[in-house]
């Protein structure tokens, strides 16, 4: 059998791709691009939060806080390991991701201003990571799939406590209770935007589908978000900021407002409100890391002679 047929066969047969498997070249920079991109989000990722971990109200919520933040380096570690799977330079991504030649997701571009944001993160950011993730378990490529089981079941003991400090905030006073709401309504139209753009204007989409790396439409999981969202506003007692979220009764689905693509496209070319501050501080941290890389380096070499003189 060719081994384009090969290919073809394994992902009819709904099998998962393994590194040493033969796959077309677009294949190949269509997962990296995906897995880098999921990667840098996740280190990306741990910058909003971060900045809430000294002023975290209890040593209970910081303790919580450090966990989640120290789990989103290790997601970005599992993703930049499948990514060097396919043959990809970790250090030649962070390169791509500091002087802008890779994406992040548009979501981490957006400042934490209170410590609400902590909480809606946790159930609105996460929320929307699981639902687009989940799927992506079973995803053509075995590496990135597996990865994902892991990250999934962190993602979502990371949604929960972001509805528990939710839930605890809305028991509380009215000011907080006020806070939530604020931090919903910044919060809520850029947590759509993280599906990416409509289906319409996917360039990926179909040739990902027909690939089985992604198993369903931008427009699909964002719907599915959107119902899932609904009734947890509901039990959490705050409004979703849209005059046009309804239950279509035909659909089984609910209705829901135009997106502000404008202010997504501006988020994605680096435009956001926050694009260049998370990118300098990614540098600097890189910058400063330097050394501990050489270190790293050096031990390792040494290892290598040691273990080859003693043979
Ligand atoms: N932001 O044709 P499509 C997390 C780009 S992890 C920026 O639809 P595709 C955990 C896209 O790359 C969040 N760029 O592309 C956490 C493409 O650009 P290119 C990240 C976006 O790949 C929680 C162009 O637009 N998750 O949150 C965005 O088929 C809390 C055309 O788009 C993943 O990466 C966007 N939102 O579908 C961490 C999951 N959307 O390369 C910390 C894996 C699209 O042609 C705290 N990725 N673009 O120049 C995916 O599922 C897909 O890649 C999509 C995009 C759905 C993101």
């Amino acid at each position: 059998m060719s081994l384009e047929l090969q290919f073809e066969e394994t992902i009819a047969h709904d099998q998962r791709l393994e590194p040493r498997d033969w796959v077309p070249d677009a294949y190949r920079s269509t997962m990296v691009r995906m897995i880098a991109q999921h990667a840098h989000s996740e280190i990306i990722g741990m910058q909003p939060e971060g900045n809430w971990i000294t002023r975290a109200p209890s040593l209970r919520r910081k303790a919580i806080l450090l966990a989640k933040v120290q789990d989103e380096a290790g997601h970005g570690l599992y993703l930049y390991s499948a990514a060097e799977t396919l043959g990809a330079d970790r250090a030649e991504l962070t390169e791509k991701l500091v002087t802008g030649r890779q994406k992040y997701s548009s979501i981490f571009n957006y400042p934490t201003l209170t410590f609400a944001d902590v909480g809606v993160i946790g159930w609105l950011v996460d929320g929307a990571a699981i639902c687009n993730q989940v799927p992506l378990c079973r995803s053509s490529y075995g590496p990135y799939a597996r990865a994902m089981i892991r990250i999934c079941k962190e993602e979502s003991f990371h949604q929960r406590q972001g509805y528990e400090l939710l839930m605890t905030m809305m028991r509380g006073t009215e000011q907080q209770r006020a806070m939530v709401q604020e931090s919903v309504d910044r919060w809520w139209w850029p947590s759509l935007m993280m599906f990416g753009p409509p289906d319409a204007d996917s360039s990926h989409t179909a040739q990902s589908m027909e690939w089985k790396i992604k198993r369903h439409t931008n427009d699909e999981l964002r719907q599915r978000f959107v119902d899932m969202s609904v009734p947890q506003a509901d039990a959490l007692g705050v409004t979703l900021p849209d005059p046009d979220l309804r239950w279509n009764a035909e659909r089984e689905h609910h209705d829901f407002g135009e997106i502000d693509w404008a202010e997504f496209k501006q988020v994605v070319s680096g435009n956001g409100p926050c694009n260049a501050q998370r990118v300098a501080h990614r540098k600097a941290a890189h910058d400063e890391g330097a050394w501990v890389r050489e270190a790293a380096a050096a031990h390792a070499r040494k290892n290598d002679e040691r273990r080859g003189s003693a043979a």
